[in-house]
């Protein structure tokens, strides 16, 4: 097992993996820039090394600088939380390289993942529904267009590259083809240095669901059921629960033995996350994350599995705690992102938390890390902290959300807490009958009301 651990990241992740760490006896190092020296995960830790000025350029994505930390304080592993150098294949490579643990996938899986044409192939190949499209093989903007013509408008253009949103174009007609491709291909070369695009079908109104797969060094897969992520604006995901109510029991039953077969085909290890577009009971492979993601909590909450411990197990060479058949569900849970942020307007409202109070009571947790007192950096994202909850059912997981949003106390700043409560009164919400874009035509018509 591993003895000690450097967690290179900050904030309520860093916390996150600090508090599983040290649950397990292992010595936590932490690291952080200026503006974090009196960060509540350097409090936590059972060390902190300085790593630079900060901005994140300087301190949190500069690899060598976390290396050497670990070296200097005789940690044996790194753990990238999310964010930053979590997917970075160099930066996991090269912990590889200096001797140490990364407890995350190889290399090799990070960077597959990471080009979306290889990606689709690798899924289609082992038997995974992927969105109708072209992979672009042939790059040329006749064949790309007469591509398009062929599945049919509207079709998005996507970088290969590209990830999370970024570098997309919609395009609902063949006119405006070749213009959106020069586009296209123009910002995937400027923020990814590749302009390579692929070309699928639009899926109008579907749901964003995530299944959280595990894989160990024995070849053994097991996923841990789904999350419905499809409330997000602007590719910022605001509010996201475990299972989605839009999944029948067959439909959770066909989506997990497709991804338990996909993983198993790469030989996946560790911890990842596969995202899928769900219409009408049909699912379509989108992209896959190499990485802890932010919403895990939901998933821990009805599967009772910390899935930082398994990621420190796996990395340790330890098989799985659980085969499939051990694994089953309880009750629903919800998570919140709360932001620093104008409720409203979405926009930051950086500042000093004057007071902070954290919710409480069975099913209530509240993953954070300010403090009264505590200046939120302007350097890094406002998420000041994620309040998931657990019921027996989703009626239950909504009331105690309800409950503790009107608890949960943060002064000095805005935040997203009124949005919630807002949203709670929804009748789409409280039925969970939403789609990718609902939370935006939402914001929209409360704009247009105000
Ligand atoms: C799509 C799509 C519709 N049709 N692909 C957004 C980021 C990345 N996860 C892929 N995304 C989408 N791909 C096809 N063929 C709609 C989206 C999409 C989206 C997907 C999941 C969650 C939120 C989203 C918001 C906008 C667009």
């Amino acid at each position: 097992m591993i003895g000690s651990l450097l967690i290179a990241n900050r904030g309520e992740i860093a916390c996150r993996v600090i508090r599983t760490a040290q649950r397990l006896g292992i010595r936590t190092v932490a690291v952080y820039s200026d503006a974090d020296a009196d960060a509540l995960h350097v409090r936590m830790a059972d060390e902190a090394v300085h790593i630079g000025p900060s901005p994140v350029r300087e301190s949190y994505l500069v690899g060598e600088a976390l290396i050497a930390a670990a070296r200097n304080a005789g940690a044996e592993a790194i753990h990238p939380g999310y964010g930053f150098l979590s997917e970075n294949a160099d930066f996991a490579q090269a912990v590889l390289d200096a001797g140490l643990v990364w407890v995350g996938p190889k290399p090799a899986s990070i960077r597959a993942m990471g080009l979306k044409d290889a990606a689709k192939k690798l899924m289609a190949d082992a038997g995974v529904p992927v969105t109708p499209g072209y992979l672009g093989d042939d790059q040329r903007p006749e064949r790309l267009k007469a591509e398009a013509d062929a599945i049919g408008y509207p079709v998005l253009i996507k970088a290969v590259a590209g990830g999370g949103g970024k570098g997309m174009k919609r395009v609902d007609a063949a006119a405006d083809f070749d213009a959106a491709l020069a586009s296209a291909k123009r910002e995937a070369a400027a923020a990814f240095g590749d302009d390579r695009v692929l070309i699928e079908k639009y899926v109008t109104r579907p749901r964003h669901i995530e299944v959280q797969v595990f894989g160990d060094q024995f070849g053994d897969v097991v996923h841990l059921f789904e999350r419905d992520c499809s409330l997000q604006r602007r590719h910022q995901k605001v509010l996201e629960e475990a299972p989605s109510p839009a999944l029948s029991a067959e439909g959770r039953k066909k989506i997990g033995e497709t991804v338990n077969k996909a993983i198993a085909a790469i030989g996946y290890l560790g911890v990842g996350t596969i995202e899928f577009l769900w219409e009408d009971g049909e699912f379509f492979f989108i992209e896959m994350n190499t990485r802890l993601q932010v919403e895990h909590p939901v998933t821990e909450m009805i599967t009772g599995v910390d899935l930082v411990r398994e990621q420190v197990r796996i990395a340790a060479g330890l098989p799985l705690s659980f085969t499939q058949e051990d694994i089953k569900f309880q009750g629903h849970a919800i998570e919140v992102r709360i932001n620093a942020e104008n409720s409203e307007t979405f926009t930051p409202s950086p500042g000093t938390i004057s007071d902070f109070h954290a919710p409480g009571g069975l099913g209530v947790r509240l993953d954070s890390a300010i403090y009264a007192g505590y200046s939120i950096p302007p350097y890094y994202d406002s998420l000041i902290g994620k309040l998931i909850v657990h019921g027996r059912d989703r009626e239950e997981a909504i009331a105690r959300l309800k409950r503790s949003l009107n608890e949960v106390v943060v002064g000095g700043v805005d935040t997203t807490i009124p949005l919630f409560q807002r949203l709670l009164a929804e009748p789409d919400i409280l039925s969970g009958d939403y789609d990718i874009h609902w939370l935006e035509k939402w914001a929209a018509r409360q704009k247009g009301d105000a």
